[in-house]
């Protein structure tokens, strides 16, 4: 009987009272943004299943959406808006209503503005995409250049690569004879694309590159070819392999002459790179990087997945990117059929396949005569390209106590632990005027801000939300909003109400501003929001690489730009315009004698938001370090030995799990542990990418010894 009443429970329907709803998972990146089917009984989700129905993600979900209903119900969500009463990071808050916190955040961030001018406000995001066009306009209308967000580490430095060689985001293309999974181990971080290569392999033969120091499932499932280069010297691999093909002619010298731009210099400056040197530089042996050179020079068309991540973090982030694509514009597989192309138009971080008027929303209230934003005089390639605040720079900025120091942080989901040397992020929250929060949960990042406002998640409020094929959707809640909090976009509006701010259309609120982003998609948005399903918009199209290659390319020269004029047009930046390869930063390899890399996924969590879910947490519950048998040995270090690891700033104590999966002399560490910090001991600045302002989380410089 206790089992059929167990079974019963969950069946939907009057004499149960279950409802199904759907909405969709918001804990990870645009990129999947699975469908969500809940079973709801007394206005509480009960459980959460992939729904079926859904046309990009059929019924799928990993497990961290799985996981959907213990971030709904964290215990440590915030209900309520709340105001500091105790010291900056105590902790003591004190309830307050909506009303008294907008007067309060609208009084001071409008009294810095009239004292010190609105550039010296910051606005924040961190990775949640889907309020941002929303966000980055409040920032500019209130007058300050300074918004930024996780993509200071995170997709833009890929970005800006594609935007120097073509001028615009180019989408990766599953239908080559030939991909590369360059740093990519999909199985963790986005179930979707090795699903895909997996399929492909089998319908079309296609072949698979795979390159990763680690031995990864991607990697063992259904490579062809493994390279395992060293850390971060994946830029000499690629102009190894770019030498190669040139002095071979394996090179579609027709495409180049007429669509590549600095051909002739680009190939002067490879020809060091011969076959010896790439194994000295990476540690892939040369005969692994002529197998990688005759599959390239068999392939008819070829592909590359670029992380946004494992090649960004490094001291040559942006240039690793560069070096790879490079190979790309010599095979001419750059807006051809069955190469790299143009990505259809986005809406809120998505590729959808319709194109939209978002970046105009966002930055036709830009101010000009303002400072600059925040690291355009460090980093001042992300400021040409990007145009807001690299985020990395903000701390340092703030600890200056200049006249160009930020004084007040507006944020959405701040989480200082993201910051490479993050307690210098601390020290800079201390010196603020005045600091707001949104969140869900009570962070320690929240902790610091004298205002902290709730939010809530995906489950509880309708957002406008583009997938590929040109479909839309306009989620629905599943449940009422949590105690007080609200969709962030509302904070937004309701906010810049009560600061009367000069943008009525901002004020209007968000389906009005999303009304005015998507007013020519021929698609009646009063249907997508009655519809409980994902529509699909019929008659759009959107310029595809042919197009591109025919009327030019966005950059200078209107070519493909192995030579980057934007760059060359800087000499005084220091900066190289051709793809170049440096080495990962170590200022003594026999006191530093390993690279640390921290921050490969781990499938069960992401960043911060899930390690306090209990049955994620107990997945992998302990901070371990992955580090190679033979260097455990020599260090008499044995499986779950603590172990110190050591770098120029600080020492953090780990669990050691040797394995074989990674290389000698490397330690691979995982982030968002709260209690066991790595970027507390990450160093900035010495080495950061000098291009993007990116941090190296993925080749710090360090030494490891067994903790007595
Ligand atoms: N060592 C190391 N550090 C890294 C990386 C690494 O590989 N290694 N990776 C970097 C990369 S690629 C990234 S993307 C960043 C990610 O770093 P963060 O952007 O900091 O990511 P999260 O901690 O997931 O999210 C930030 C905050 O958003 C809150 N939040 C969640 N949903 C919402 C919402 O709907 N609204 C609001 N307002 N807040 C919400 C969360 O509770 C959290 O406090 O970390 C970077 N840091
Ligand atoms: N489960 C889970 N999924 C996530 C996230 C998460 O936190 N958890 N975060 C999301 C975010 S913000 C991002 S940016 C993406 C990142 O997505 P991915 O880049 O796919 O994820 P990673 O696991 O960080 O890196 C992929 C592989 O790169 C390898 N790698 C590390 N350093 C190097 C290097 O120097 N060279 C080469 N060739 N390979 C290297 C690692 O060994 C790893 O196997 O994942 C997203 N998805
Ligand atoms: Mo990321």
């Amino acid at each position: 009987m206790a089992d059929y009443d167990a079974l019963k429970a969950k069946i939907p329907g009057e004499d149960t009272g279950i409802e199904v709803k759907h909405t969709i998972c918001a804990i990870c990146s645009p990129a999947p943004h699975c469908g969500l089917t809940c079973l709801v009984k007394d206005s509480k989700v009960i459980k959460v299943e992939g729904w079926k129905e859904h046309p990009d993600s059929n019924g799928a979900l990993c497990t961290k959406g799985l996981s959907n209903k213990e971030f709904l119900y964290r215990e440590d969500r915030i209900l309520y808006p709340m105001r500091r009463v105790g010291e900056r990071g105590e902790g003591k808050f004190e309830r307050i209503s909506w009303e008294e916190a907008y007067a309060e955040i609208a009084q001071k961030l409008n009294g810095i503005k009239a004292q010190y001018g609105a550039d010296k406000v910051a606005f924040y995001s961190g990775y949640n995409k889907w309020y941002r066009s929303m966000l980055a306009r409040f920032a500019h209308s209130f007058g300050s250049q300074s918004y930024g967000t996780e993509h200071s580490s995170c997709f833009a430095s890929g970005l800006m690569a594609w935007q120097c060689a073509t001028g615009m985001e180019m989408g990766m293309n599953l239908m080559a004879k030939l991909f590369i999974g360059w740093a990519a181990n999909g199985y963790y971080s986005m179930y979707k694309l090795p699903m895909g290569i997996e399929k492909l392999k089998k319908l079309t033969g296609m072949k698979y590159i795979v390159v990763d120091p680690r031995i990864t499932p991607a990697a063992r499932r259904f490579a062809d070819l493994h390279l395992r280069p060293r850390l971060g010297t994946d830029g000499a691999l690629a102009l190894t392999m770019a030498n190669q093909l040139i002095q071979n002619g394996w090179i579609d010298k027709e495409y180049i002459d007429k669509h590549v731009h600095g051909f002739e210099q680009y190939a002067e400056s490879v020809k060091e790179y011969t076959l010896e040197k790439g194994e000295e530089l990476t540690g892939v042996p040369a005969a692994d990087i002529w197998k990688a050179v005759e599959m390239i020079r068999d392939a008819q068309t070829m592909s590359i997945s670029e992380s946004s991540a494992p090649l960004a973090h490094h001291h040559n982030g942006m240039q690793n990117y560069r070096c790879i694509m490079s190979l790309l514009a010599i095979t001419g597989n750059i807006g051809t059929p069955g190469g790299q192309n143009p990505s259809e138009g986005s809406f809120s971080e998505r590729t959808t396949g319709y194109e939209t008027h978002e970046r105009e929303f966002m930055f036709e209230t830009y101010p000009e005569n303002v400072d600059k934003a925040v690291g355009a005089d460090v980093h001042p390639l992300w400021y040409e390209l990007r145009k807001d605040m690299q985020a990395n720079d903000l701390a340092q900025n703030i600890l200056n106590q200049d006249e160009k120091s930020i004084r007040a942080l507006y944020a959405h989901g701040m989480n200082y632990r993201m910051f490479a040397e993050d307690g210098k992020v601390l020290e800079a929250f201390k010196k603020l005027d005045f600091f707001v929060d949104v969140d869900l949960f009570m962070t320690d990042s929240a902790k610091w801000a004298d205002i902290v406002l709730p939010c809530c998640t995906s489950m509880e409020r309708s957002e406008f939300k583009g997938y590929p094929g040109a479909h839309i959707m306009y989620t629905k809640p599943v449940v009422e909003p949590l105690g007080e909090s609200k969709r962030d976009v509302d904070i937004i509006t309701e906010l810049a109400n009560v600061m009367k701010l000069d943008d009525p259309l901002l004020c209007s609120g968000y389906e009005n501003c999303v009304r005015h982003i998507l007013r020519d998609l021929p698609v009646d948005l009063d249907m997508v929001m009655a519809s409980d399903d994902v529509v699909k918009v019929e008659g759009v199209s959107v310029k595809d690489g042919k197009w591109y290659m025919e009327n030019g390319w966005r950059t200078p020269t209107g070519k493909i730009e192995l030579y980057s004029e934007v760059i060359g047009a800087h000499p005084e930046w220091g900066l190289n315009p051709l793809p170049s390869y440096t080495p990962p930063i170590n200022p003594d390899p026999e006191k530093w004698p390993f690279m640390l890399c921290s921050g490969a996924r781990l499938p069960n969590v992401l960043h911060s938001r899930l390690h306090g879910s209990p049955w994620q947490r107990s997945l992998l519950p302990d901070p371990t370090v992955e580090m190679h048998p033979a260097d455990c040995e020599k260090l008499g270090i044995e499986m779950g030995d603590d172990v110190e690891i050591i770098t120029s700033i600080g020492s953090l104590k780990f669990k050691a799990n040797p394995t074989h999966t990674v290389k000698e002399g490397q330690l691979f560490v995982y982030h968002g542990y709260p209690e066991r910090d790595i970027n507390s001991i990450i160093p900035y600045r010495e080495i950061c990418d000098p291009y993007s302002g990116y941090p190296a989380y993925r080749s710090v410089y360090c030494t490891v010894r067994r903790a007595d």
